[in-house]
C-alpha cells in the first residue's frame, strides 16, 4: 500500500516533465542569482509535524462527519501518517493529544510509530472538554478555575502528557485551554491569569531540561467574551514569568480577522519566544483549514519573517513546526498532504527573496520597490523544485493523483470496515 516502488513507477510517468520544468526554472532563477539546487535542498530539510487528530474526521460545531476507512484507533491514525510521510517525505514528527488518542502501551506505541519512520514530538493536553468519569467539570476553566481542585485536576492531567510523552520520546508538550468568561464581569480578569500562571508554573516544573513548555494563545471560542490566554502578548509575558523552557506558540487561526500575524511572528522573534506553530488557515476565526488555501500571501510573509530570522542566526531560534487542521469534507490525508506541500512552497519562495535589494528599498524608503521584491519571489512558480525535492527524497511527484491512483483510502475501508466514530471534534 503506497509502496516506495508504487511511488517510484508513478513518478516514472512523469518525470520527464518535471526535468524540463525544472531546467527552465533554473536558468530563470540564475539570471536572478538564485540557486535552484540549493532552494532543492532546503526544501528536502524541511520538516512539520502532523496531529494525530487530524487524520480522523474533525468536526464543526454541528456536527462530525465520518468518512469509510477513518482510522479507528492511534494505530491507524499512524498508518495515515505514513501514508502521508511516504508521498511528501517532510512529516515524519507527530503531534499527540491525550486523551483522544492516549496510548495503552506507551513503549509499543513508539516502536510501531519508529518502524513506519515516524517519531513523537509534541505532547497535547486536552482540559478544554470533560472526560468520561473525570470527577470535576471544566465547565467554567481548567487551569485558571476559581476551585483551587479543579486545577489540580487539570494540572495533573498535563503531569500525565507529560510522563506519557517521556516515555514516547517527545520533545515537547503544549498547552491550550478553553478558559475565559462568556459574560462581562463573569471572571476577573487578574485574578484568572494570576491562577493560571499558577498552575502552569506546576506544569513547567515538571518539563524537563531537554523539552520545551508551548503555550497557545486564543482571542475567543469556546469563551465568547474573553479568554485567559487572549494573545501574543500576554502569552510573552507568561513564557517570560516561567522561564527558559516556556515559549509562545501560534496557531494561525487564533487570531481576529485581518490581524497582521507575520507581525506577531517578528515580535516573538525578536522577544526570544517564538516557540513554534500551529499552521492552518482561516476566513474568519479558528477555521483549522488547509494551510495556504485562504490566504497564501500571508503565509508567505510569515516564512519571510522566519527566514530572515534563520539567515541572521537569531539566538535560539528554532521553531516547531506543526499542523493543527480540522478536515471535515477532505480525505484528512489529502489535506495534510496538501498542506505540508504549501508550507514547503511558502518556505522556499521566502528563501529566494533578494535580501540586500529589499534592504536597499527598506532604507532608501522606497515602498513599491520593497513591495515588488517580496512580490517577486511570492508570484514564481516554485513547483518544479518542490517536485524534484520530493523525488530526491523518495517521495512522489505528484502525491495527490498517486495517492488516488494506489487505491490507499479503499484498501483501509476494506480493512476498517467497522469503523466507529471517534468522539474528539475540534474546537
Ligand atoms: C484548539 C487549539 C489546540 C487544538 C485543539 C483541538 O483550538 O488549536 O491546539 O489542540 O483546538
Ligand atoms: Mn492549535
Ligand atoms: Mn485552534
Amino acid at each position: 500500500m503506497l509502496s516506495d516502488a508504487y511511488i517510484q513507477h508513478e513518478n516514472g510517468k512523469r518525470t520527464a516533465a518535471v526535468d524540463e520544468d525544472f531546467q527552465a526554472l533554473s536558468r530563470q532563477l540564475a539570471r536572478r542569482g538564485v540557486d535552484a539546487e540549493a532552494l532543492v535542498r532546503k526544501a528536502m530539510d524541511f520538516r512539520v509535524s502532523v496531529p494525530s487528530w487530524g487524520v480522523g474526521a474533525g468536526g464543526t460545531r454541528f456536527g462530525r462527519f465520518g468518512f469509510p476507512g477513518e482510522p479507528r484507533s492511534i494505530l491507524e491514525k499512524l498508518e495515515d501518517c505514513e501514508a502521508v510521510l511516504k508521498l511528501v517525505r517532510v512529516t515524519p514528527g507527530i503531534s499527540l493529544h491525550i486523551p483522544w488518542d492516549r496510548p495503552e502501551d506507551p513503549a509499543g506505541l513508539r516502536a510501531f510509530a519508529g518502524a513506519k519512520g515516524l517519531s513523537f514530538e509534541s505532547m497535547n493536553s486536552n482540559t478544554f472538554q470533560d472526560q468520561p468519569a473525570q470527577p470535576l467539570s471544566y465547565q467554567f476553566g481548567s487551569l485558571s478555575h476559581t476551585d483551587a481542585r479543579v486545577r489540580r485536576q487539570a494540572v495533573e492531567h498535563n503531569l500525565e502528557c507529560i510522563e506519557i510523552g517521556k516515555s514516547l520520546g517527545a520533545n515537547s508538550h503544549t498547552v491550550w485551554i478553553g478558559d475565559g468568561g462568556n459574560f462581562p464581569g463573569q471572571l476577573h480578569f487578574r485574578r484568572a491569569l494570576d491562577r493560571y500562571l499558577d498552575s502552569l508554573r506546576q506544569i513547567y516544573r515538571a518539563v524537563p531540561d531537554t523539552w520545551r513548555l508551548f503555550i497557545e494563545h486564543k482571542f475567543y471560542e469556546p469563551a465568547f467574551y474573553s479568554t485567559v490566554l487572549n494573545d501574543w502578548g500576554t502569552s510573552y509575558y507568561c513564557t517570560r514569568e516561567l522561564g527558559d523552557r516556556a515559549w509562545s506558540l501560534v496557531d494561525l487561526g487564533h487570531h481576529a480577522p485581518n490581524v497582521n500575524v507575520e507581525l506577531i511572528v517578528a515580535r516573538l522573534i525578536q522577544f526570544g519566544k517564538l516557540g513554534g506553530f500551529h499552521f492552518n488557515d482561516s476566513q474568519y476565526g479558528d477555521d483549522d483549514l488547509d494551510a495556504g488555501a485562504i490566504k497564501p500571501f500571508q503565509l508567505f510573509l510569515i516564512f519571510q519573517e522566519l527566514v530572515d530570522a534563520e539567515l541572521t542566526n537569531v539566538p535560539g531560534f528554532a521553531p516547531a513546526y506543526m499542523l493543527d487542521q480540522s478536515h471535515n469534507v477532505t480525505d484528512p490525508i489529502e489535506s495534510l498532504v496538501t498542506s505540508a506541500i504549501e508550507l514547503v512552497r511558502a518556505y522556499v519562495q521566502a528563501c529566494m527573496v533578494d535580501r540586500e535589494a529589499l534592504g536597499v528599498y527598506q532604507e532608501q524608503n522606497d515602498a513599491l520597490m520593497a513591495l515588488q521584491t517580496l512580490k517577486q519571489a511570492f508570484t514564481t512558480d516554485v513547483s518544479p523544485i518542490l517536485a524534484v525535492a520530493r523525488q530526491r527524497a523518495g517521495g512522489a511527484l505528484d502525491p495527490i493523483a498517486t495517492y488516488r491512483s494506489s487505491g490507499y483510502r479503499a484498501a483501509r475501508t476494506a480493512e476498517r470496515s467497522s469503523a466507529v466514530r471517534l468522539g474528539a471534534g475540534i474546537v
